[in-house]
């Protein structure tokens, strides 16, 4: 399911060199994806280093029939086009976070979002399996190498890795963390897992 590693992902990632303050820095563009109120904006907005881009509009009762809004509680605003965020995770390495909008009806924005991505983490409520069959589907039709990340929500029952690989159909290799988007080390920390796995497909 995951795609073939690619030989170029080497060169990819050379090609995105560049200076900052006289060192060579390697700027690396990673998709973060889920389907909709799974806590996208949340991740960008709890890990960036910079004031986030975000562009949230209102819910309105029009998308309520629209929008599925079963067990999600307290969400009056969605992502409408993308968010934006950066995080240096190293003397060498800065990543800029572009953020998908949640709902399929968007979903034409995602390809070109796509394009230049390394790879992607996809942002996963265990209570919602079902919901991010698609999204896991058209990260791999674009070729993107990408990471699980399962949001926890309170109050929700810790689920088995093993069950949630089953039920997502996952490859052995495909990374899968445990994170809560709203916790900064813990959203670094699937970040970290990611782009670990990234370097080494790409190596
Ligand atoms: N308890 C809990 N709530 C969370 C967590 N992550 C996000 N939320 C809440 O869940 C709701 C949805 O979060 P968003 O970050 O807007 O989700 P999204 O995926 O960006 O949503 P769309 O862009 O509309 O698809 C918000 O009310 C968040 O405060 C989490 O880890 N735990
Ligand atoms: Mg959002």
């Amino acid at each position: 399911m995951v795609s073939t590693p690619s030989s170029a992902d080497g060169q990819r990632l050379a090609e995105r060199d560049y200076v900052q303050g006289g060192e060579a820095q390697t700027a690396v563009k990673i998709l973060v994806v889920g389907h909709f109120a799974v806590g996208k904006t949340t991740f960008i907005g709890s890990i960036s280093e910079i004031e986030p881009l975000s562009t949230e509009e209102t819910m309105t009762r029009a998308a309520e029939s629209v929008d599925d809004l079963k067990g999600v509680k307290g969400k009056t605003t969605t992502t409408v086009a993308m968010d934006f965020g950066r995080l240096t995770i190293s003397d060498r390495v800065v990543l800029y976070l572009f953020g998908t909008p949640g709902q399929l009806r968007f979903v034409q924005l995602w390809e070109d979002m796509a394009r230049g991505a390394l790879g992607a983490l996809i942002l996963v409520d265990p209570e919602r399996l079902a919901d991010s069959f698609a999204v896991i589907d058209l990260i791999e039709q674009y070729g993107l190498d990408y990471a699980i990340a399962v949001n926890h929500f309170d109050g929700n029952p810790q689920r088995a890795e093993a069950a949630l690989r089953e039920a997502l159909d996952l490859l052995d290799d495909t990374p899968v963390v445990t994170c809560d988007a709203r916790d900064e080390k813990s959203s670094a920390a699937a970040l970290t897992t990611l782009v670990r796995f990234l370097l080494d497909r790409a190596s």
